[in-house]
């Protein structure tokens, strides 16, 4: 029975209209990543990250997901034999398209942990610097999002999955952020047949058996269509 592990990134949520994070008109060309996107820039000035991810979760609310998250979540339903989906979104397009298996590696904008006692809970629609936490009641609410030079969610059993996987997938990521850009030398290592699938080479695609490019409404239905076959 074949088992597929498939890494999404930013490009996969695009085309519902989420801003990808290093093409030409991508958040980090708006927003200083130290700033917004790292534990440091959050004691700096916590409004700031709030208003960004505010900003991102009321995007995220009212985007739809596209025909490459339904793809994915057919395949999950009608594939004989296990797809797990590892993404570095913090969108739940995926989950709203009807996947089940699905890993957050990066956090979700859904959620929120508290920097004092790491109590995690659903995050409301506006977050504040003072909000107390639910648990402890300290002033320390932050979103639950892993930020640069934070450990990523579930590393172990990633891993694991990517040992055991026959076929990695990689769609819509640049591979410019580690240890998710590892992932397919990690699978690879361990014997599976690895596939690209983004609108462009990615900064790793050497690294691929095989790779595709196009939008991903394009090349996942038609991917998942021949995976079905
Ligand atoms: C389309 C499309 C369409 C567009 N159809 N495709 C030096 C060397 C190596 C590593 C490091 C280093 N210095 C520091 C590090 C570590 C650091 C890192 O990797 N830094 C690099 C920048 C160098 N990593 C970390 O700190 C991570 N933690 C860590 O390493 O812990 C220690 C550890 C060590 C070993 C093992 C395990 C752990 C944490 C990383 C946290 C990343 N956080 C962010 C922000 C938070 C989430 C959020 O706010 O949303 O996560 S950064 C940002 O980048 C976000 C994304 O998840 C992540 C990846 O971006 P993604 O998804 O690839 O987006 P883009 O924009 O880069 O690419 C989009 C792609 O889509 C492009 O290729 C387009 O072509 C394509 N595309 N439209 C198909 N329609």
């Amino acid at each position: 029975m074949t088992k597929i592990v498939i890494l999404t990134g930013a490009g996969v949520s695009a085309e519902s209209g989420l801003g990808t994070f290093r093409d030409k008109d991508g958040l980090w060309t708006r927003y200083d990543l130290e700033e917004v996107a790292t534990p440091e820039g959050f004691a700096r000035n916590p409004a700031l990250v709030h208003e960004f991810y505010n900003a991102r979760r009321k995007n995220c609310v009212e985007a739809t997901p596209n025909a490459a998250h339904h793809a994915l979540a057919r395949l999950e339903r009608d594939f004989d034999g296990p797809v797990l989906i590892v993404t570095q979104n913090v969108d739940d397009l995926h989950e709203r398209a009807g996947s089940s298996h699905v890993w957050h590696m990066h956090g979700q904008l859904t959620r929120a942990l508290c920097a004092a006692c790491g109590h995690r809970w659903d995050a409301p629609a506006v977050m504040a610097p003072a909000d107390p936490c639910p648990a402890c009641a300290a002033p320390a609410t932050r979103p639950d999002i892993v930020w640069f030079g934070e450990y990523p969610y579930g590393m172990e059993a990633i891993w694991d999955e990517l040992r055991a996987a026959d076929l990695f997938v990689s769609i819509g990521t640049s591979g410019n952020v580690y240890p998710a850009a590892a992932f397919v030398q990690d699978a690879a290592r361990a014997g599976a047949q690895t596939l690209e699938l983004n609108l462009e080479p990615s900064i790793g695609a050497h690294d691929f058996e095989e790779v595709r490019t196009g939008p991903a409404t394009e090349i996942v239905p038609a991917w998942v269509a021949q995976m079905l076959a």
